[in-house]
């Protein structure tokens, strides 16, 4: 396989990082190409856990060259703080093995307070429940054209004007919000003191990239987060501020659209979410409890327990085809063993009405019922199985009726966190 786009085909969290890993093994190059360090993938290697946000999973392995494009807003303090992290566990990290493009927009200090503060002012069903990195704000700023990018911090001079025109944007706003102004010389440190460390892994990414392209080495795409918060094709405002669609890994990187040749969408064999929004098979019973139990559903990051519900059909189906999925890697199918009955939800009413997609209006969201199929459970575990055979018929079952409801094949299965429990089933 050439270059490979791995997006999340739900909300999330859905195991992308061992099979970013897995896929890895075979890339020359991973790139990031939307988001930021609100992305959490924890990798297992030799034994060796590894917690990444922000830079990509090639990193931790010698000979790949990782890649954060023009898409992804970078938190420079945070960046030092990772590599040092990493550094510290023994992984090699230089200007040789990582490149950040020189147009990345950076995430200031700013831009996570402010994220903070919408998020602790505003009640209930308002909260949007961000990360509180700041990766709205700071993607606000790069289409407000206010953003300070990587090259920024080369110009020392010119970056005083920069900063005003930012802070003309941000200490008017701060106001109004009763946060404290701030002064151009604050930011102007904030930025300088950090700008040494960064700047040596600056590079020109959409050129590098089509070079590597053309050169005939693999390109892997790392996407982060799911195609249900993308900014457009997600459950809006409930979503990341980012598209998260797999057509994103050509512009968040400055490759066209031909340069992905196969995306893999990454599926659990359940529903998860994080954060507010509607989620039509969300499960607020023991059964839901027991699936977040069972699947360790709390986050990479902020630790925060995940909402857990039945698979459901429709958002995925509607994933494949705004994202282009060609495959499928099913996770955490052993989670749902021993249930007597798993459910599928099929399709949704809506106002009485049979409806085969989820609705762009946001009250149609919250109002659609989820309609269920049920399969049969299993009794034997799936934990760890490394071939077809040794799944359970009825597990086989479920499998192939969620290939059939959402479109596409499944292409892999994954049946532990361990890399070599995966089943490559086409
Ligand atoms: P933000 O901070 O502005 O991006 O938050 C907006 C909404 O997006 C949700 N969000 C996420 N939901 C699930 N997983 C996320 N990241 C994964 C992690 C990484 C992954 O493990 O942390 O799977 O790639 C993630 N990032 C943002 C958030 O909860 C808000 O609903
Ligand atoms: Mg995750």
């Amino acid at each position: 396989m050439a270059n490979v786009a791995v997006v999340g085909a739900q909300w999330g969290d859905e195991g992308k990082g061992k099979i970013v890993d897995w896929l890895s093994l075979e890339a020359d190059v991973v790139v990031r190409f939307q988001g930021g360090h609100n992305a959490g993938h924890t990798l297992v290697v030799d034994g060796e856990t590894y917690k990444l946000a922000l830079l990509p999973s090639g990193i931790v392995r010698p000979g790949k060259l990782s890649v954060i494009g023009n898409g992804v807003v970078v938190d420079p303090h945070f960046l030092v703080g990772e590599i040092d992290r990493l550094r510290a566990q023994g992984v090699e990290i230089s200007s040789a093995n990582l490149k950040i493009a020189e147009n990345a927009p950076l995430i200031l200090s700013l831009h996570r307070e402010l994220d903070a503060h919408r998020e602790e002012s505003v009640g209930g069903g308002a909260k949007i429940g961000t990360t509180k990195r700041g990766i709205g704000p700071a993607y606000e700023d790069k289409v407000g054209r206010r953003s300070i990018r990587l090259m920024d911090l080369m110009e020392p001079d010119s970056l005083d004007d920069k900063i005003a025109r930012a802070l003309a944007h941000h200490n008017p706003l701060r106001r109004g919000l009763g946060l404290p102004e701030i002064a151009g010389a604050t930011l102007k440190e904030e930025l300088l003191s950090v700008a040494p460390r960064i700047l040596p892994f600056m590079d020109v990414v959409w050129e590098l990239l089509d070079n590597e392209r053309r050169a005939g080495r693999r390109i892997l795409f790392e996407g982060a987060q799911g195609v249900l918060l993308d900014v457009d094709h997600g459950t809006y405002p409930y979503v990341t501020s980012s598209n998260t669609v797999a057509a994103s890994a050509a512009s968040g990187s400055g490759l066209g659209p031909g340069a992905v040749n196969y995306v893999l969408g990454i599926a659990k064999a359940y529903t998860t979410r994080v954060g507010g929004g509607p989620f039509p098979t969300e499960l607020l019973d023991a059964t839901g409890e027991l699936i977040g139990d069972r699947g360790r559903e709390f986050g990479t990051n902020t630790g925060r327990r995940r909402r857990c519900g039945w698979f459901d059909a429709v958002l995925t189906r509607q994933a494949v085809k705004t994202s282009g999925i060609n495959g499928l890697a099913l996770t955490k199918l052993d989670i749902l063993d021993g249930f007597d009955e798993i459910r599928i939800c099929t399709h949704y009413l809506l106002d009485g009405k049979r409806i085969d997609r989820l609705p762009a209006s946001q009250s149609a969201q919250l109002r659609v019922e989820p309609v269920y199929e049920s399969v049969e459970g299993w009794k034997g575990s799936t934990g760890g199985a490394r071939s077809w055979v040794d799944l359970p018929a009825p597990a086989i079952k479920y499998v192939r009726r969620i290939e059939e409801l959402v479109g596409a094949p499944v292409a892999l299965l994954s049946t532990s966190p361990e890399r070599d429990d995966t089943i490559l089933v086409h």
